[in-house]
């Protein structure tokens, strides 16, 4: 296989490659950060993409330059009142203007501007971390919110739509004898009492009650840049999933990961809880910059919202375990089950605090 490093300089960097590291902690792609000798460009970030997940990347690539393009035409247009630092990822060329390179192996690989003086965080600490989350997911959709969807590629058909999940769960189950274990037959209970509500969103989409529209697909909460001087989110990273979809989408899964203290990989399963203090406050940085292209409707979905993709991903986690770890990357045989487990203790805990999470909303709007 082609060592990265030897990628690395098919994206002609400014200057000498002087480290590779492998980086943070996606599920599907690799990814690795490179460091340049050259002052003017420090670290780049390289990219080996899933082509198992994703089947056309060349249409993913596509996506993100769409985006890009549109955000920076609109910054130009109508730069931010705030003066606030935003920053959008770039797409660096290789040396003959290709948005990736494919090596000798037919492995895809891509290369994106790396944001300097900024961090991610897996948990929110307190609530200005919060708002600072929420506004990110709020600006990214106001940069957005003109742009056609139907100027995206559909790079993941049925990504985020539940019942094409639920459906696929049958089919592996219809498959396999799954283990005995107490925490299979929670899991297998746990979707079955769920089965007709899973259709919610995708019910109002059919209704016209909800739209599609551009969005992020993957807004978890160690996607958002924050400045590191000023604490301020500054960037949405990870654009492989922009493509049109619901905004619900994006605000369930920016909310599962955002409220949930201990993270998506612990293993204290028992003390897993949706904090509502973080909710309203990612809600209320969210609500600073997306009030405009809200519409009622869009309102009355979003308890629903982010119970349905908290459960969505412990779906697709267990799902995943049935299947023998086939999609996500797992570091040993039970560990899409734990995930699995984490989602649906969180799902649990939105579900018994329902009026609360109403009427944090019901409060904003
Ligand atoms: C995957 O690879 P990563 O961590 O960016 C997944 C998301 C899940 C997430 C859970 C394309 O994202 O949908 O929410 O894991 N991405 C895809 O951590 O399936
Ligand atoms: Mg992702």
């Amino acid at each position: 296989m082609a060592h990265p490093l030897d990628i690395a300089d098919q994206f002609k960097p400014q200057g000498n490659v002087i480290d590779l590291q492998e980086f943070g902690n996606g599920n599907i792609n690799s990814t690795f950060l490179v460091t340049l000798d050259a002052p003017a460009q420090k670290h780049f970030i390289l990219q080996r993409i899933n082509t198992q997940v994703f089947r056309q990347p060349e249409l993913v690539m596509g996506n993100i330059c769409t985006f890009t393009q549109h955000v920076r035409d609109r910054l130009q247009r109508r730069p931010l009142i705030s003066a606030r630092r935003w920053e959008v990822p770039q797409v660096l060329l290789t040396g003959d203007g290709q948005n990736h390179y494919v090596d000798s192996d037919g492995s895809f690989w891509r290369a994106i501007s790396f944001i300097e003086g900024a961090q991610t965080f897996d948990t929110i600490e307190d609530s200005d971390r919060a708002r600072e989350v929420g506004y990110v997911l709020g600006m990214f959709h106001n940069l957005i919110s003109d742009l056609p969807p139907e100027q995206l590629a559909d790079t993941l058909p049925g990504f985020h739509i539940t019942p094409h999940y639920l459906q696929h769960y049958d089919e592996v189950l219809s498959k396999t004898s799954p283990n005995p274990s107490s925490e299979v037959q929670y899991g297998l209970r746990f979707v079955s009492d769920r089965q007709t509500w899973a259709q919610v969103l995708e019910n109002a989409k059919a209704r016209g009650h909800l739209r599609l529209r551009p969005i992020h697909g993957d807004p978890k909460v160690n996607n958002v840049m924050i400045d590191t001087a000023t604490g301020q989110g500054i960037s949405m990273v990870d654009l492989d999933t922009v493509k049109p979809g619901l905004i619900h989408y994006d605000i369930g899964d920016c909310l599962r990961s955002s409220c949930n203290p201990l993270g998506e990989e612990t293993d204290r399963w028992e003390r897993v809880s949706f904090d509502t203090d973080i909710c309203q406050s990612v809600l209320q940085g969210y609500l600073s910059v997306a009030r405009d292209f809200l519409t009622e409707s869009d309102y009355d979905y979003i308890y629903d919202a982010i119970r349905l993709i908290t459960f969505e991903l412990g779906l697709r986690f267990f799902t995943d375990y049935l299947e023998g770890n086939v999609y996500f990357k797992t570091k040993y045989p039970e560990h899409n089950l734990a995930r699995a487990i984490v989602q649906f203790k969180l799902t649990e805990s939105i579900e018994s605090q329902e009026t609360a999470i109403r009427a944090i909303i019901q409060e904003m709007r």
